[in-house]
């Protein structure tokens, strides 16, 4: 039994890593930036992934220091572009405003994650 149960880890590990690297919809760069201050309030937040990604489901969700939703509900990806996923935000104050996604692979796997950008006074 250990033995099999060795062989079985050892065989899928490498399998398991080379999908990860391949096949999941991982988070490239985002506009508003990672991380970044903007200037001007976004009309909209957009993800670029790695991976083409299923709008019905995925989701984008914003919300400010208070955990009040700014995101406009439905993401969608980009005409021709599968790897933009985007949504609409209302009006922005200047600060800080989380962004929480979820995304999910053309090959259905998914992946989720969470980054801030910061409105400028
Ligand atoms: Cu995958």
């Amino acid at each position: 039994m250990m033995r099999w149960v060795l062989g079985l880890a050892l065989s899928l590990g490498p399998m398991l890593a080379g999908h990860v690297a391949a096949a999941h919809a991982l988070l490239e760069s985002a506009v508003p930036p990672v991380g970044g201050t903007v200037a001007k309030a976004p009309t909209d937040v957009m993800i670029v992934f790695s991976e083409t990604v299923e709008p019905a489901f995925s989701s984008i969700v914003v919300t400010d220091a208070a955990g009040n939703r700014f995101d406009s509900g439905k993401a969608q990806t980009a005409a021709g572009d599968a790897k933009r996923l985007m949504i609409g935000v209302k009006p922005l104050q200047p600060g800080t405003y989380t962004v929480t996604w979820q995304a999910t692979s053309t090959d259905t796997h998914r992946t989720q994650g969470h980054f801030s950008f910061t409105v400028a006074r």
